[in-house]
């Protein structure tokens, strides 16, 4: 009874809620929908209010009044953020109906509508029905459309990127608040017994054993044999599903390790009587010992850098896989081994091209600042976050680092809801470090003292620190002397100053935006870290300077974040190449 009533208070709260999606899409039988997708702008969300527009009412009879209709609507390209396609959409923060109609013959399989994201919220009907919502920028999610699908069809979206107090980022974020269908949106074909969900990883800690599970959605989920093979290493491991449909895996396994150097992938098969899937894993082991972090058992230095999921030059979001490409060459040619995907988790694109390339990353859900964290609702909007981040990339060997915010103020609220999170995340994944990003540490003038009470349940520590631009050096770099309550890898998640590239002047003054300064901030740095014995890795603030609203300086900024070690085309500044030196001499 109480079950039932739970059930209902969460289906009257929440309405119809998005599926988390399936695992490994590009592995699956799909049918693209991206493309073109009608568009109706409407700025009062008024359509949402008279609740006609998703329904896509049409007049009953010649009296009747219908203000709207898709049918001479011009179009958005899917994927993609809609504020870069139409000059009238630029700032625009509200509501955008989106209209797509495709053509289906039902063949026996199941059937399923995947979004790869879509910034904020999304309202998603099909056939006139709404089908349920998702809120989210950043993450997938599906529904299930085997029953509804018709020979000809009609799917509806409201997307609504409207900032709010309650929002994961809340209401104000140092980032350009792209809306849309920013992401692939694929219909994806299964037979009625499929496999779901994967986890198949080296077991923690162990170099010589994977360990996983896989779990089987259908009927006939319970009592199926589950076979795992990796051809190239001879291996072909076969499980049962118990009575939820899972099979636990465990098997020895002689695997070369995937690390930056050598980021060697197998090819993964798994077949069950009704399905089979593939894709190419990697596997490696990532620790701590003490303060220092273990990549396959060595010890690792993090040249890392902050990336914003931004093309820059086309003043867009990035979301195919030639801008990850772009993204992440740029971060291997300052030297990097590592980056931080920051604040949100990029497209799928971004880590399958770091599991290639061999780029350690670091993922992470838009808990960012002045997140309202005792609001009702706002744990499982986390979780959920939280979880539809791992179910998609717990894969992925490149991803070493799951973190659960950035620069939240410490306080009973928040530190409960880290620390649920940190539970939450070791839950899904004990393989990987799990990690926070903090700005309040404490200054006593040059002795910076680590102490956020939360970091008793992280793996590693990142702090963001801005001195020589939010805070005034006392001294010089080489002074500064850092000191923690925690015997674990302190990672320098951001650091970093203005400059607008080409624009030369002194080194010593701050608000003159010059090169100069900036590499001077970084001199300064670097000099200190030399004194943090704890360190395990550094990540420049930023890779690139990116469009940010908030930023009006109207000589230098004019709506861009300038503290990009590239400007926004890609010219270096004189800090990247103090950064790039600092990691050609750190060695491997
Ligand atoms: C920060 C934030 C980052 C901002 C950056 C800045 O501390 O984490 O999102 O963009 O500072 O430039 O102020």
């Amino acid at each position: 009874m109480r079950l039932l009533l739970t059930t209902f208070l969460l289906a009257a709260c929440f309405g119809l809620q998005a599926q988390t999606a399936i695992t490994n899409v590009q592995g699956r039988k799909t049918t693209s929908l991206n493309g073109n997708w009608q568009y109706l702008i409407d700025p009062e969300d008024f359509g949402n209010r008279n609740n006609g527009v998703g329904t896509e009412r049409v007049p009953g009879d010649k009296h009747e009044f219908v203000e709207f209709s898709f049918d001479a609507s011009a179009t958005l390209h899917v994927p993609g953020d809609f504020n870069s396609q139409l000059p009238e959409l630029t700032y625009y923060e509200s509501t955008v109906w989106y209209r797509k109609q495709f053509d289906y013959t039902p063949n026996g399989q199941r059937l399923f509508l995947v979004f790869g994201a879509v910034n904020y919220r999304a309202d998603v009907y099909l056939n006139g029905k709404k089908i349920g919502s998702h809120e989210g920028g950043f993450t997938p999610f599906q529904f299930e459309i085997t029953a509804l699908a018709q020979a000809h069809n009609s799917i509806v979206v409201r997307v609504n990127n409207q900032r709010s107090k309650e929002g994961i980022p809340a209401a104000g974020f140092d980032w350009y608040n792209y809306g849309g269908i920013t992401r692939d949106v694929n219909l994806v074909e299964t037979p009625a017994s499929f496999i779901e969900d994967y986890f198949v990883q080296f077991k923690k800690g162990a170099a010589n054993k994977v360990a996983g599970w896989v779990k089987l959605n259908g009927t006939a989920a319970a009592g199926q044999q589950v076979t795992v093979s990796v051809p190239e290493a001879g291996i072909s491991y076969a499980a049962s599903t118990n009575d939820s449909g899972i099979a636990l895996l465990e098997f020895p396994a002689t695997l070369k390790p995937w690390s930056p150097d050598n980021p060697k992938r197998y090819t993964v098969r798994l077949t069950t009587g009704t399905d089979a899937i593939q894709e190419q894993i990697g596997f490696r082991t990532i620790e701590t010992d003490g303060a220092v972090v273990l990549l396959n058992r060595r010890k690792v230095f993090l040249k890392g850098v902050n990336i914003h999921e931004e093309i820059g030059a086309g003043k867009r979001r990035a979301y195919t896989q030639s801008d990850a490409l772009y993204l992440l060459q740029h971060a291997k040619a300052m030297g990097c081994n590592f980056v931080r995907l920051t604040h949100y988790p990029h497209s799928e694109y971004m880590v399958r091209m770091a599991d290639s390339l061999g780029v350690l990353l670091w993922e992470e859900i838009p808990a960012w600042q002045s997140i309202a964290f005792d609001s009702p609702g706002m744990q499982l909007k986390l979780s959920n976050m939280l979880r539809e981040m791992i179910a998609r990339d717990k894969n992925r060997s490149s991803i070493i680092i799951w973190s659960l915010s950035n620069e939240t103020t410490p306080g009973p609220a928040r530190d409960g809801a880290l620390v649920q999170l940190a539970l939450l995340a070791r839950s899904l994944d004990s393989t990987r470090l799990i990690a926070s990003a903090f700005n309040h540490v404490r200054f006593s003038h040059t002795t910076v003292h680590i102490s956020d009470t939360v970091s008793k349940y992280l793996d590693v520590i990142g702090v963001n620190e801005y001195l020589g631009w939010y805070k005034p050096w006392e001294a010089p770099g080489a002074a500064y002397k850092w000191t923690s309550d925690f015997n674990k890898p302190l990672i320098m998640s951001e650091f970093g100053a203005e400059a607008l590239a080409g624009h030369h002047g002194s080194a010593d003054t701050a608000n003159n935006w010059t090169e100069e300064y900036q590499e001077e901030v970084y001199k300064q740095q670097l000099a200190m870290f030399k004194n943090i014995p704890f360190l395990a890795g550094t990540c420049p603030w930023v890779l690139f300077d990116f469009r940010s609203p908030r930023r009006m300086q109207s000589q230098y900024q004019r709506g861009w974040n300038r503290k990009g070690l590239l400007s926004e085309k890609g010219e270096k500044k004189k800090a990247w190449y103090i950064v790039k030196r600092y990691y050609d001499t750190m060695g491997k």
